[in-house]
């Protein structure tokens, strides 16, 4: 495997580089270790990157940073903000440099994930990445993060550099999730009963969890400052997609001037036309991860096909006393 990432990536404090033995550990799914850190689980390889971000990372005024939280539709935003930033209809585009959108498609070459990197998990990936991320000479970036707020870099919350979110109901990412770690960690074995990925979903013991504060810490941020964090509801990107992009591309400085334009964008990004690419059916962009897996049936409300009705209770039990004292629905 080429890492990119390790050449340039600095080491953290020791003050900060606290051993993963004294971390609260847990199994998941019984397959593999995933820590406590900061108040949330993580699959230990991510804890030292995720560290070395918080307390290194300068962010420039001009970067974007994507977030989400797993499952949620970070593809699809991934693959929608690289289409925007190269809106060349834009007036904002530097005409010096006019690119890219319609002469060249990148979605093509490479898998989202290879564009936007997500910024903690580049130790896994496969390919020499495009950007160093820690490099303050370079262009703006255009990256992504798994990480809760609260871990992020204070030059990502203090500078005027744009945070956009994507959240999504938690019944469908959680079997979203259910399908993806089936597919990594259990290949052609029977699916990790249900009952107990419930338990574990409303528990907040898995990657990045729990899902229910990682959300609602964006959202707050987001009601307190609309202008630093964009909240980007996956069901609402499915329902009014157009209008949904329009609004990600003004918040980002970028917007369409012409209508047609947001169409290929979304044509460009829809989950068929992905699905399809040569690009995403074969390879892993992500080692051990197939191209493939984050593309399945992208559907709201597919959760009704698997939970029983005491499932769906229990998560939406837990939703309406951490989401709706916020005002936060799905
Ligand atoms: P990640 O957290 O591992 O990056 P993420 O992309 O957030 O995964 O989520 C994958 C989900 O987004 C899948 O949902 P499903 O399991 O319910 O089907 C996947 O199908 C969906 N998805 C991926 N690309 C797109 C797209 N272009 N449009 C709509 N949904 C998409």
């Amino acid at each position: 495997m080429k890492n990119s990432f390790n050449s340039s990536t600095p080491t953290p404090n020791n003050d900060d580089d606290k051993s993963l033995n004294e971390l609260p550990k847990a199994r998941f799914w019984e397959a593999m270790d995933i820590f406590q850190w900061e108040g949330y689980w993580f699959e230990p390889n991510l804890i030292k990157p995720a560290i070395a971000f918080r307390s290194t990372f300068q962010a420039r005024d001009d970067d974007i940073l994507l977030a989400s939280t797993m499952k949620t539709g970070t593809t699809w935003l991934k693959a929608l903000s690289l289409c925007i930033m190269q809106n060349k209809s834009s007036p904002h585009q530097n005409h010096e440099n006019p690119n890219k959108l319609h002469d060249h498609d990148f979605l093509t070459t490479e898998n989202p994930h290879f564009h936007v990197p997500t910024i903690e998990s580049t130790i896994y990936s496969t390919k020499a990445l495009m950007v160093d991320i820690y490099d303050t000479s370079s262009p703006s970036h255009l990256l992504h993060t798994h990480l809760p707020y609260a871990v992020l870099p204070n030059s990502v919350k203090y500078s005027a550099c744009k945070i956009v979110y994507i959240a999504r109901n938690p019944k469908d990412t959680l079997i979203s999730m259910w399908h993806f770690f089936n597919k990594v960690l259990r290949p052609g074995q029977d699916p990790f009963p249900l009952e107990k990925a419930v338990d574990c979903f409303c528990a907040g013991v898995h990657q990045y969890g729990s899902f229910f504060n990682h959300v609602i810490e964006y959202w707050k941020e987001s009601r307190k400052r609309p202008h630093k964090v964009m909240f980007v509801k996956y069901e609402e990107l499915k329902s009014d997609s157009k209008g949904q992009v329009s609004k990600i591309a003004k918040f980002l400085g970028r917007p369409f001037e012409d209508e047609s334009d947001v169409d290929e964008v979304l044509w460009r990004c829809s989950l068929e036309r992905l699905k399809g690419l040569e690009v995403n059916k074969s390879g892993s962009i992500l080692l051990n991860v197939p191209n493939s897996s984050f593309f399945r049936k992208g559907e709201v409300g597919d959760w009704k096909t698997y939970l029983t009705p005491e499932m769906e209770e229990r998560v939406n039990e837990i939703s309406r006393h951490k989401f709706e004292p916020f005002g936060l629905f799905f």
